[in-house]
């Protein structure tokens, strides 16, 4: 049996063209159904439905052969034991600094201001911050990043940024890209030495429809 998990949303969505070129097709749509397991047509492959965060996990654990999970998330934890052997080009955006419209970042930058900065993405903006020689302050949110400055939590956020449009409803405005962000096929290394027989064919499938 292989497993892969994928999360609902934009990232089930942006795969399952890559599962279709790959011969897989899910009788259900996690969209509607409340299902997490999904049978595919394939009765040695099936699909979990995740939290996007939780993806690394399964696939660590081996609890999923193969997963998909974007760079952000795979950039803020621990990736012992994952094998990322392809850039799938799905569910792009940018990770940005945003700040309210009214706000001169790059002058309290270059006055050595020390910035109090909300995010759910802590070691990226760490790691950020800290290569810029910026003083940080950094708290963490679990959610609509957007509100923080607008309540007098933060001067500055760290989130993703696709169409603006979250930024642009709410007065603030990007001025930093941390890094692009995409999202990536990942393998349980221990997962492909076992069952390569099963698993190369998918990676190789996949490469092919990236490409
Ligand atoms: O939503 P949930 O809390 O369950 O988890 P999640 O937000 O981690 O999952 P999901 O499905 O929303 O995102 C899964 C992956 O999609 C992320 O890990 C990213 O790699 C990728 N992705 C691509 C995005 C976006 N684009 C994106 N725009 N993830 C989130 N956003 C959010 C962003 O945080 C901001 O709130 O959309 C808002 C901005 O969008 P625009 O279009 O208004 O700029
Ligand atoms: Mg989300």
């Amino acid at each position: 049996m292989i497993t892969i998990a994928l999360s609902k949303g934009r990232i089930f969505d942006e795969t399952l063209p890559l599962l279709k070129a790959a011969g897989i097709r899910t009788a259900e749509d996690p969209g509607t159904s409340r299902k997490l397991i999904l049978q595919t047509n394939r009765r040695e492959v099936r699909i979990i439905i995740v939290r996007a965060s939780d993806v690394p996990t399964y696939v660590q654990y081996g609890a999923a052969d193969l997963g998909v999970a974007g760079k952000d998330v795979l950039d803020e934890q621990d990736c012992g034991g994952l094998y990322q052997p392809l850039d799938l080009n799905i569910a792009r955006c940018r990770m940005m600094v945003a700040v309210p419209n009214g706000f001169d970042y790059q002058r309290a930058v270059r006055h050595g201001a020390r910035l109090r900065v909300a995010t759910k993405y802590v070691q990226t903006a760490r790691e950020h911050f800290a290569a810029k020689g910026v003083h940080v302050d950094l708290i963490k949110l679990y959610g609509s990043m957007e509100l923080a400055p607008l309540v007098g939590l933060a001067d500055a956020i760290v989130d993703l940024v696709s169409s603006g449009g979250t930024l642009k409803a709410n007065n603030l405005k990007a001025v930093e890209e941390i890094a692009p962000v995409s999202a990536r096929l990942i393998v349980n290394q221990a997962a492909l030495k076992l069952k390569r027989g099963a698993i190369q064919p998918l990676l190789d499938a996949f490469a092919r429809a990236v490409a």
